[in-house]
């Protein structure tokens, strides 16, 4: 079974539920991929611009806290700027990319083979929302692992400690982990940066239709739904639907879905931490948050994590 038969496992199974829901990782197909990259050079989305500033500021510190000639593991590797500059800085025995899609994972690994011929680069093809084994570690490198960008928002609370706790485990007792974490703040800021006045955050969010109709068979009618995100504070999320504008039926595969008018599908969360509330959920999860980075707004925040 390839990964097709997921695909339509997971849509079914997200469908059934009685809040409608499709797994946020399947946004990253190519036309994904490419309106996710438009989104991060978006004036409202600010998330990409101060990871990258903060990263920058700080790289001489944040090599220092690595450590040079670590194994370098980054999760959802995508193709990312941060990524140069931190290699750059730490100099990694060995980098290991890990993505859910395996043609940005080859095309950023013959990008970096050639910026950095000197590094051993160790593409994985994983899904880290399940528990996933990394190759064996050549030498006794210490561990750490990346894990830029805020994609822990899209896990819930329990999702990212079982994560952590993954991690944790395979950094050793001697590991550390940084992880980039997007700060609780106002909520109109939040709100303009995934409701932007461009459309393309629609235009993703719509484009996991136009992927289950293409991959899956299915006949959404892209015309009958509507981008919908707002900022859910009581659960400090930012949550993504798309509502259908009318009552319709939709077909996937042998299956049938009935949508009444407003009803939405819940496609993504994006949660947002204090610095207080990430600290415990890393400490619960068996590290201790040693380093705090962020920007000079402070809108977001790059965490430096040992082993407790
Ligand atoms: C890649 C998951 C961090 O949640 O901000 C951007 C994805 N969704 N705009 C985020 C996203 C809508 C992004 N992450």
């Amino acid at each position: 079974m390839g990964p097709v038969p997921i695909f339509l496992e997971d849509v079914i199974a997200g469908l059934s539920r009685p809040q409608k829901a499709l797994p946020p990782k399947y946004f990253y197909d190519a036309a994904g991929s490419k309106l996710f990259e438009r989104i991060c050079r978006l004036p409202e989305y600010y998330v990409t611009r101060a990871e990258l500033a903060l990263t920058r500021a700080n790289i001489g510190a944040i090599a220092r806290f690595a450590g040079r000639g670590c194994a370098l593991i980054e999760y959802g590797s995508g193709e990312s700027l941060k990524t140069r500059l931190l290699i750059r800085a730490l100099r990694p025995a060995a980098y290991l990319p890990i993505d859910i899609s395996e043609p940005a994972l080859q095309r950023a690994a013959l990008k970096l083979e050639r910026a950095f011929p000197w590094l051993e680069i160790v593409p994985v093809n994983g899904d880290f929302s399940r528990p996933l084994a990394l190759p064996a570690p050549r030498g006794l490198a210490k561990r750490v692992v990346y894990f830029p960008g805020s994609t822990i928002g899209n896990l819930t609370p329990g999702e990212a400690h079982a994560f952590l706790r993954m991690t944790r485990g395979q950094v050793g007792p001697k590991g550390a982990m940084l992880v980039g974490v997007d700060l609780k703040k106002d909520p109109e800021v939040l709100h303009a940066a995934y409701n932007d006045s461009r459309g393309v955050t629609a235009a993703f969010n719509l484009n996991l239709l136009g992927r289950i109709n293409r991959e899956l068979g299915a006949d959404f009618d892209l015309r009958r739904w509507r981008h919908y995100a707002f900022y859910n504070a009581p659960l400090g999320r930012i949550e993504m639907h798309l509502a259908s504008l009318e009552a319709q039926i939709v077909n996937v595969g042998n299956y049938r879905f009935a949508f009444a008018r407003g009803e939405t599908i819940h496609t993504e969360n994006s949660y947002k931490y204090s610095v207080e509330e990430f600290r415990a959920l890393a400490a619960r999860a068996g590290f201790t948050a040693e380093k705090l980075w962020m920007d000079r707004k402070g809108l977001f925040a790059l965490h430096g994590l040992k082993a407790a």
